[in-house]
């Protein structure tokens, strides 16, 4: 067996760096360093290196597991991006990743790194949960333990905002810049979230280190989209078998990747637009449109499909009924949305649903459903209440969001138990046990306040069309009840 590093490298038949990886330097720290890093803004940075400007090498973190440490050491960090459409699949191998790091086995160690002159860009993907943000008010979550213990010594941070002060603080000490942080959480305004914990901690440590993050600091919003499901055993051995090379680290994608990014940036940065990445002064409609189209489906696919059998997103989408489901919940997001210029809404469908259709990804519709507590809201709600403000009707929505709630039972049509994966699966598990009857299972999780805004979880209309759904999806299954139009909506909306 050969295993991928740089050893081997110039024997791999496929496409390999080009650039020298020891002249790299690190400009890039990544907290969270998954599947989705690796075969999203990693392949940018590696562009980048491509191009000639090699200062854009990546350091990336794990916050707790060595798991990808792990597979990465051996191979000098190297790791092949699998880019898979319906019939064809291309490899590359990516060295933008020049290390990994654990968070918890060396907390100082990550930040001196993070200090280092030659940082300039600090990357995140450590989903809706690592920011420690109040869902309801977006503010820090001061008496989270670790939080609370970050706040009192920062000399062996716990937490992101934990990190991203003390490197900041470091920083600052030093006369150096503060680097840009850049989060790639697929969240509403994630640069204002990120900022905001980052500065609540701040202004708790030091009121000076505040004043200068809040000078010269700089938090970009962006909208990331490419779709990468987990890796699994059998796609690393299928790799080997094609390829002749062992490689621990591989993702698998496919062709799509997006990146867009607001044009603030307290220091350098690689010259994005030239590798593919949109600049924009308005993030925010990308990622509406993104969230509320794409997740939106997905988060229905997920919970539907799942809850009718299917492992995988392509085989639930080939169900006529989730299909047109899944139009008609478009149908409704897509008047809620302000597209901005250059997108068009329509090819942004019909490509979105081929992407779903593509069966090379397998992408597991039990990856999707976990942490739905945290995604509903952007990705459901948002919706609902917009188009609930216009009167307008909401039964492909709704059904996504009981789709959301018969998840909680952990249990499949077939009976089949499951996992339910999710921060909140033990509170929404009581509230479940809780409760007696359909309406009233409805009415207990709709107290959610983390997930369901008050003045939707008292909007009438709002609780009789998830409600109906709800009942729908005991009774005839997510297949039929997806065939079904669904209840409209009284005129007055209310
Ligand atoms: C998915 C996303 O797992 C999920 O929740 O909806 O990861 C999705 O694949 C990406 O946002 C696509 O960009």
């Amino acid at each position: 067996m050969t295993r991928l590093s740089n050893a081997t490298l110039s024997h791999v038949p496929v496409m390999r760096p080009t650039y020298d990886r020891a002249a790299v330097k690190i400009g890039v720290v990544h907290l969270g360093i998954g599947a989705f890093h690796r075969a999203h803004q990693a392949v940018v940075f590696d562009a980048a290196l491509t191009s000639g400007d090699l200062r854009w090498g990546v350091l990336g973190a794990s916050l707790r597991s060595p798991g990808v440490r792990d597979r990465l050491e051996p191979q000098d960090g190297l790791y092949s991006v699998v880019v898979r459409d319906t019939v064809d699949e291309t490899v590359r191998v990516i060295g933008a990743v020049m290390g990994v790091m654990v968070a918890t086995e060396g907390p100082a160690a990550l930040v001196e790194a993070m200090a280092s002159p030659d940082v300039h860009i600090v990357t995140l993907t450590v989903t809706e949960k690592g920011y420690r943000l109040d869902p309801v008010t977006g503010a820090l979550l001061e008496a989270d333990p670790e939080v609370a213990e970050d706040l009192a010594d920062l000399v062996k941070p716990r937490t992101v905002p934990g990190f991203l002060v003390a490197a900041l603080r470091l920083r600052h000490q030093r006369g150096l810049k503060p680097f840009t942080v850049v989060s790639c959480d697929n969240i509403p305004h994630n640069g204002l979230r990120v900022r905001a914990a980052v500065l609540t901690m701040a202004a708790r440590i030091d009121a000076g280190l505040h004043d200068w993050i809040a000078a010269e600091g700089a938090f970009p919003q962006t909208m990331v989209d490419r779709i990468v499901p987990a890796t699994t055993a059998a796609d690393i051995d299928a790799l080997e078998t094609r390829v002749g090379y062992r490689d621990e680290g591989m993702v698998k994608t496919e062709p799509f990747t997006q990146w867009v990014v607001e044009d603030l940036f307290a220091g350098p940065r690689p010259a994005f637009e030239d590798l593919g990445v949109r600049m924009t002064a308005a993030v925010e409609p990308w990622e509406e449109a993104k969230l509320r189209l794409l997740n939106g489906a997905h988060s229905t696919i997920a919970c539907l499909g799942g809850l009718a059998g299917h492992r995988f997103v392509h085989q639930a989408v080939a169900v006529p009924a989730i299909r047109a489901l899944v139009e008609r919940l478009w149908d409704e997001a897509e008047t809620t949305l302000t597209p901005p210029p250059g997108l068009d809404i329509t090819c942004y469908r019909s490509e979105l649903m081929a992407r779903f259709l593509n069966p090379a990804l397998q992408h597991r519709t039990r990856q999707i459903a976990m942490d739905g507590s945290q995604k509903l809201p952007q990705r459901l709600l948002a919706s609902c209440a917009a188009r609930l403000a216009q009167g307008q009707g909401i039964s492909a929505l709704a059904l996504g969001v009981a789709g959301w709630m018969r998840w909680q039972s952990g249990v499949t049509e077939a009976g089949e138990a499951f996992i339910v994966d999710d921060p909140l699966a033990a509170q929404t598990r009581r509230l479940v046990d809780g409760a007696d009857g359909d309406a009233a299972i409805v009415e207990a999780l709709l107290t959610l306040e983390a997930v369901f805004p008050t003045v939707l979880a008292r909007h009438a209309a709002f609780r009789a069309a998830v409600t109906d759904a709800y009942v729908r999806l005991g009774q005839i299954g997510a297949v039929a009840a997806a065939a079904q139009g669904g209840t409209a909506l009284p005129e007055d909306g209310t």
